[in-house]
C-alpha cells in the first residue's frame, strides 16, 4: 500500500467526507466558461494546481528570481520559537494551502512546540500527499487532511478541533496575494470567525519591491513560470476537452502599480478559435488578446497588520525579511 493511502484512516470520520463543489469537473467547466466569456478574459488561478502544476510550482520556488519561499522559510526557521511562544501547549496547527509541507516541517522542527494535531488543507491532492508524509511524525494526536478550498477546510477545522488545544492557523506563501483586497479582507474574516480566543494566525505576505524584481519573479529566464501558466490551458484541454494550441500563447507578467499587483497573462499570438467541449464554449481570440490567469497582490508591511486588525484579530507581531521584502505576521484572536 502506498504510504499515503495507508494513512487515509486519519481523516476525521466524525465530520464526514465533505463534497467538494469548487473542485469537481462541473465547477471547473462552469468557472472556465464564465471567466472566458468576461471582458477582459480571465481564468481562476486556483486551477493551476493539478499534479503537473504543483510540480511546476515547486520548481518555481527553487528559482533564484522567485524569493518568496526562501525568504519565508528563513524567517520561520529563525523565529520559530517566538512564533509559537504565546500559545498554550499542547497545541494544534492548521495550514491553509500547505503545498508540499516544507515550511510547516521547518516550523515544527525549529520551534520544538508540543503539537498534537495537524490539519492540512489544500486544493491539490498531490501537494497534500507530500505534506502528509512530511509532517505525519509530528502529529501524535492525528493528521487531518482536507482536499478542498480554504472555506471548506476552515469549516472542517472549526468542526473537528480538539477541545483544549489552541490552534495556530498558517496562511503562508503570500497565498493571500491571489485575492483582490476586498476578497482578501473577507477571507481573513472567515479565518477569524473559524478561530477562538487563544488561537492565532500566521500570515505570510510578499511586499512591494522594485518593478524589475517583481517582473523577473513572475517571468523567469528559464521559462518555468511560463510553463506553469500555460499548464492551465493544457489542463483545460485534458480535463474539459479544450482545443487550446499551447504554442500559440505567450506568457506575460506585468506590475500594475496602481492596483498593487503582478498580473499574469496568456497572450494569444494570433487570431484563433478555441473550443472547450465540457464548458459548451467556442470563442475567438484576437491577435494580442489576453487571458488574465493570476493576480499576485503585494502589500506594505504596515498594511498587512491593518488588514488583520480590521478582520477582528486583536494583536499583531511582525517579522520582515528586508532583503527579499517579505513579511510574516502573527495575529492573536
Ligand atoms: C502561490 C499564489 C503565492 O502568486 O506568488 C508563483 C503563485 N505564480 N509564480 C504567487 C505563483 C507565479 C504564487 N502563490
Amino acid at each position: 500500500m502506498p504510504p499515503f493511502a495507508a494513512r487515509r484512516p486519519t481523516y476525521d470520520n466524525a465530520v464526514g467526507e465533505l463534497t467538494l463543489p469548487a473542485l469537481d469537473t462541473q465547477s471547473f467547466a462552469a468557472e472556465v466558461a464564465e471567466g472566458l466569456r468576461r471582458t477582459p478574459r480571465q481564468l481562476p488561478s486556483k486551477y493551476f494546481y493539478d499534479a503537473l502544476g504543483s510540480s511546476l510550482f515547486d520548481a518555481i520556488c527553487h528559482l533564484p528570481w522567485y524569493r518568496v519561499t526562501r525568504a519565508e522559510s528563513s524567517l520561520i526557521a529563525r523565529y520559530a520559537a517566538a512564533i509559537v511562544e504565546p500559545f498554550a501547549q499542547p497545541m494544534s496547527i492548521a495550514e491553509l494551502g500547505c503545498g508540499n509541507g516544507e515550511k510547516l516541517e521547518i516550523l515544527l522542527q525549529a520551534s520544538g512546540a508540543a503539537v498534537r494535531r495537524i490539519h492540512l488543507i489544500d486544493i491539490s491532492a498531490k501537494a497534500l500527499e507530500a505534506a502528509a508524509v512530511r509532517v505525519e511524525q509530528y502529529a501524535g494526536d492525528g493528521l487531518l487532511v482536507c482536499e478542498g478550498t480554504y472555506e471548506q477546510g476552515l469549516a472542517r477545522l472549526a468542526a473537528s478541533r480538539r477541545p483544549n488545544q489552541p490552534i495556530l492557523c498558517l496562511f503562508l506563501g503570500s497565498n493571500i496575494g491571489n485575492f483582490d483586497p476586498p476578497a482578501g479582507r473577507e477571507l481573513l474574516k472567515v479565518i477569524r470567525r473559524s478561530l477562538r480566543e487563544g488561537d492565532g494566525l500566521l500570515l505570510g505576505s510578499d511586499l512591494v519591491k522594485p518593478e524589475r524584481d517583481l517582473v523577473l519573479a513572475y517571468d523567469d529566464p528559464l521559462g518555468v513560470t511560463a510553463a506553469f501558466n500555460r499548464n492551465l490551458l493544457r489542463r483545460i484541454n485534458d480535463e474539459l476537452g479544450g482545443t487550446f494550441d499551447l504554442d500559440a500563447f505567450s506568457h506575460r507578467a506585468v506590475w500594475n502599480r496602481l492596483a498593487g499587483r503582478v498580473e499574469s497573462h496568456l497572450i494569444s499570438d494570433r487570431r484563433q478559435s478555441v473550443q472547450v467541449a465540457a464548458a459548451d464554449l467556442e470563442l475567438t481570440l484576437e491577435a494580442g488578446e489576453s487571458i488574465w490567469t493570476e493576480s499576485s497582490y503585494k502589500y506594505e508591511a504596515a498594511g498587512i497588520v491593518d488588514e488583520g486588525i480590521a478582520a477582528g484579530f486583536s494583536a499583531a507581531q511582525q517579522w520582515v525579511e528586508q532583503d527579499a521584502r517579505f513579511a510574516l505576521t502573527r495575529f492573536s484572536v
